[in-house]
C-alpha cells in the first residue's frame, strides 16, 4: 500500500515474556511454554515473536557451578538441535519469524568458546542473524556475601560478531542482549546502520547486590535505557524479560514494545508467561530518521 509516495511498511511483533524457569523444569517443559506463546502470536497474525535472553534454561550465571559437565548442560552446541527442533518446525508451519537467546558452546579451531547469544530466524525457519553479547555484567569469580551471583564474566567471553543488522520481513533488524541496553553504543551501532528495529531479551534482578542503593530504580533504568535507545536512533525497540522469582532471584518483567518516539506502546503487566504485540509502523522510524536526526546527512533538520 502506498501513502504519500512512500510504501506503508508495517511489521507485527510479539514480545513473549517468560515467567521463571526452574532447575527441575527441563527443556521439554520450557519448549512447550515457548510453543504456546508462539502459537498465540501466530493466531494474532504476528510476523515475528521475540523471546528473552537465555530462554531455554534458568539464568544459570546466578549460581557458582563448578562441574564442567553440569555447566555445559545449560549450553547448546548446535542450533537447532533435537531439544529445540520443535520450535523451528512450528515456526515454519505457522510462517512466523522469531528471535531467541541461549547459551552457545562454539568450537573455534578446536577450542571451546562460550557465548551468551541470540539469533534471528526468518519465516521459513532459517537462522539469518546471530549476535553474541558484548557487554557482560557481573564477576569473574564468586562473590562472598552476595545472596546470588552474576558470573557472566566467568562463564562467557565477550561477543566477537559486533552489532549486526539483517533485512527480513520488510525491515532492517538488529539485536543486543540485556546489559548491552545500558550502553549507548549498542543501540547507536544499530542506529548507524539504519536499523528499523532492535530486539533484546533480558534477565534483570530487582536487587543488585553490588549497587543496592539503586534497587528502587531498577524498572526505571530498564525503561529509561530502552526508551532512550529507541528515540535517539529513531527505531522500534522490543525488550523481553524473563520475569518473576526464579530459583530465589526476583526478576523484573515490564517487557515492552517502544516506538521510535520513545513511547512505550505496550507493556506486560505480569511476572509470568505473557504475550503482548503491536503492529509497528516503520514509516514512523523513517520519519524520525529523516526529519529529526537525519542519520547520514550533514544538515541539521531542526
Ligand atoms: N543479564 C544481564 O545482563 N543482567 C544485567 C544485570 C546484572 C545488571 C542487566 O543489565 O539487567
Amino acid at each position: 500500500m502506498k501513502m504519500s509516495g512512500k510504501v506503508n511498511r508495517k511489521i507485527k511483533i510479539a514480545a513473549a515474556q517468560l515467567g521463571p524457569i526452574n532447575k527441575v523444569d527441563g527443556r521439554p517443559s520450557t519448549i512447550r511454554r515457548l510453543l504456546e506463546l508462539m502459537r498465540e502470536a501466530a493466531s494474532s497474525s504476528c510476523d515475528l515473536v521475540v523471546f528473552p535472553e537465555l530462554a531455554f534454561t534458568p539464568f544459570f550465571p546466578h549460581w557458582n557451578i563448578e562441574d564442567e559437565g553440569e555447566l555445559e548442560s545449560y549450553f547448546e552446541s548446535e542450533m537447532p538441535n533435537q531439544n529445540v527442533q520443535a520450535l523451528f518446525d512450528e515456526a515454519r508451519k505457522l510462517e512466523i519469524g522469531f528471535s531467541i537467546g541461549y547459551a552457545e558452546l562454539a568450537i573455534d579451531d578446536g577450542i571451546k568458546k562460550y557465548f551468551n547469544t541470540s539469533i534471528l530466524v526468518d519465516k521459513s525457519s532459517g537462522i539469518i542473524g546471530k549476535y553474541r553479547k558484548i557487554h557482560l555484567p557481573g564477576f569473574r569469580s564468586p562473590q562472598k556475601g552476595h545472596p546470588f551471583q552474576n558470573l557472566e564474566k566467568m562463564y562467557f567471553e565477550p561477543g566477537n560478531l559486533g552489532f549486526g543488522t539483517w533485512e527480513t520481513m520488510g525491515a532492517k533488524i538488529g539485536m543486543c542482549i540485556c546489559y548491552d541496553r545500558r550502553w549507548p553504543e549498542s543501540f547507536r551501532s544499530l542506529g548507524a546502520q539504519g536499523a528499523d528495529i532492535a530486539l533484546l531479551g533480558y534477565n534483570t534482578p530487582m536487587h543488585n547486590p553490588l549497587f543496592p542503593e539503586s534497587d528502587h530504580l531498577t524498572c526505571f533504568h530498564n525503561a529509561l535505557s530502552m526508551q532512550a535507545g529507541a528515540y535517539q536512533n529513531g527505531m522500534w525497540v522490543v525488550g523481553v524479560a524473563k520475569a518473576g522469582c526464579e530459583e530465589g532471584v526476583m526478576q523484573i518483567g515490564q517487557s515492552s514494545i517502544i516506538a521510535p518516539s520513545g513511547e512505550i506502546v505496550s507493556m506486560c503487566t505480569s511476572l509470568e508467561d505473557e504475550l503482548i504485540y503491536h503492529s509497528c509502523d516503520l514509516g514512523l522510524s523513517d520519519s524520525y530518521k529523516s526529519k529529526i536526526f537525519a542519520v547520514g546527512s550533514d544538515e541539521s533538520r531542526m
